[in-house]
């Protein structure tokens, strides 16, 4: 711990004992799921009120004390790690749903609600909160608006941002803002709520939020399907949608399956073997939205984009089919894997691929590559998994080297380079490759405005 830290009068804005120096709990609420930045807080202090992250905001600038917020911890670019002797404020106690209302459809919840326990909480009223990813049984309400979180449903439902009806938040100030109302229509000026999502936590602490929910799903079905190529799976992506309201359409690699089924506790999705498969999910609500699924899928066989198939007939199927797709993250994490999380349109997913794969094959002979994530909304995971006896810096370093190539192709296809993990720490290099210094001025321009003294999550994002 700094020893300048006013760490006595930090303790008196917060319960007994939530204020936390140990070695132990420095290291767990120091970080994220990234493996690349070792955790280095001088403390950690859990609010449980939004007043109390109103005190320690303003006592933070008094003393010029950098604050990092924590959620879950199950960020993918650092942005939840404190490498620099900042304050970790964890809202691991602010984690009540504090009101329903079942005529607005909305729930409004504290930061550390698990968004596993808001989808639960949904489905006892009958409806549905559709932001779905690996790691909702322990990511946070907060975390997932503070990085806009997107995963498996965003082809039908779209991400974090469009499910956010209201939103409180503790500016870089002190000041509380509330900002939405949770109206569905308010075209009064600019919509600051927007700015907040998806700001990492750089522009003022989520201590408050009203989430829509949506009618719940029919009887939702997956199929997965072997493709014999990278070619084929977008015209199947297109001519299942031209028959069916898909909820999800996932893909991964034979590389990724190979990864899951080593596991021995998952059954193959059936006997013959592809390089890629896709995941697509619809609600079959009728017998002939089934029969249309089928009909599509014997089409794509017909035409070769598919070799073969299954669909889900079971809740417990649906689920085992899932999860083939949804454990590939934390599977492979045993390799330390060199991640990528980049986006183009669907319409140039075809080509950026080919052009992708053409960089990975030539840049990464011996090292093994896994391709999986939602190519429905024209996002990919690209994981690069490190050799055993390769050191970790050794293969990190070799694989940035490549990833100037691969970031360069996204800027080319006018791709991002972060689609859904936020930039954090790992992505604030490359942030050029995505964003115009127009716009990266402005940003630092707004950041000055909601944080004038720089306190608030600083060196995520950007420098
Ligand atoms: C996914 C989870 C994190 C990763 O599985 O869709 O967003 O990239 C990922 O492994
Ligand atoms: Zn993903």
């Amino acid at each position: 711990m700094s020893d300048h830290l006013p760490i006595e009068e930090l303790k008196t804005l917060v319960e007994p004992g939530k204020v936390l120096t140990d070695a132990a709990s420095l290291e767990t609420y120091g970080k994220d799921w990234t493996k690349h930045y070792a955790p280095a807080p001088s403390a950690i202090v859990f609010p449980k009120s939004i007043e109390q992250v109103q005190s320690i905001v303003r006592w933070a600038n008094a003393h010029k004390v950098a604050l990092v917020p924590s959620g879950g911890r199950t960020g993918l670019s650092a942005a939840a790690v404190a490498a620099n002797g900042e304050v970790v404020v964890a809202f691991d106690y602010m984690n009540q749903i504090v009101d329903f209302n079942a005529v607005d459809r909305s729930v409004v919840c504290q930061p550390g609600v698990i968004t596993e326990q808001l989808q639960q909480f949904a489905e006892d009223k009958g409806l549905y909160y559709p932001v779905d990813f690996a790691s909702a049984g322990s990511s946070q309400v907060g975390g997932n608006i503070g990085t806009n979180a997107g995963g498996i449903k965003v082809i039908r439902y779209g991400m974090t941002r469009n499910w956010v009806a209201g939103l409180k938040v503790v500016t870089g100030t002190g000041e509380l803002l509330e900002l939405n109302k949770d109206l569905i229509k308010n075209a009064t000026g600019y919509d600051l709520r927007h700015l907040f999502i998806g700001a990492e936590g750089t522009l003022g602490f989520v201590v408050e939020a009203t989430m829509r929910l949506d009618r719940a799903p029919k009887n939702l079905t997956a199929m997965v399907l072997g493709t014999p190529d990278f070619d084929s799976i977008m015209p199947v992506l297109h001519a299942f949608q031209g028959k069916l309201d898909l909820t999800a359409f996932e893909f991964f690699s034979d590389k990724a399956l190979a990864k899951i089924l080593a596991r021995g506790d998952i059954p193959a999705p059936f006997e013959t073997e592809c390089p890629f498969y896709a995941l697509l999910e619809f609600e079959a609500s009728t017998e002939e939205i089934a029969n249309d699924a089928l009909a599509t899928f014997e089409h794509c066989v017909e035409q070769g984009w598919v070799v073969d198939g299954v669909m889900s007939q079971s809740e417990q199927q649906l689920r085992n089919l899932w999860r083939l797709r949804e454990d590939i993250s934390e599977t492979i994490s045993h390799w330390t894997p060199y991640k990528n999380d980049i986006s183009v349109t669907v319409s140039r997913v075809p080509a950026f691929l080919r052009d992708i794969d053409a960089i990975v094959e030539r840049s990464y002979p011996d090292f093994e590559v896994l391709w999986y994530g939602h190519i429905g909304d024209g996002n990919l995971h690209l994981n690069i998994l490190k050799p055993e006896a390769l050191p970790k810096e050794e293969f990190f370093a070799k694989c940035a080297t490549v990833n100037t190539w691969v970031f360069e192709t996204v800027q080319r296809y006018n791709g991002s380079i972060s689609a859904e993990h936020g930039v954090g720490m790992t992505k604030r290099d490359y942030l050029g490759y995505s964003r115009s210094e127009a716009e990266i001025a402005y940003m630092k321009a707004i950041k000055a405005v909601f944080d004038p003294n720089g306190i608030m999550n600083p060196g995520k994002i950007f420098n």
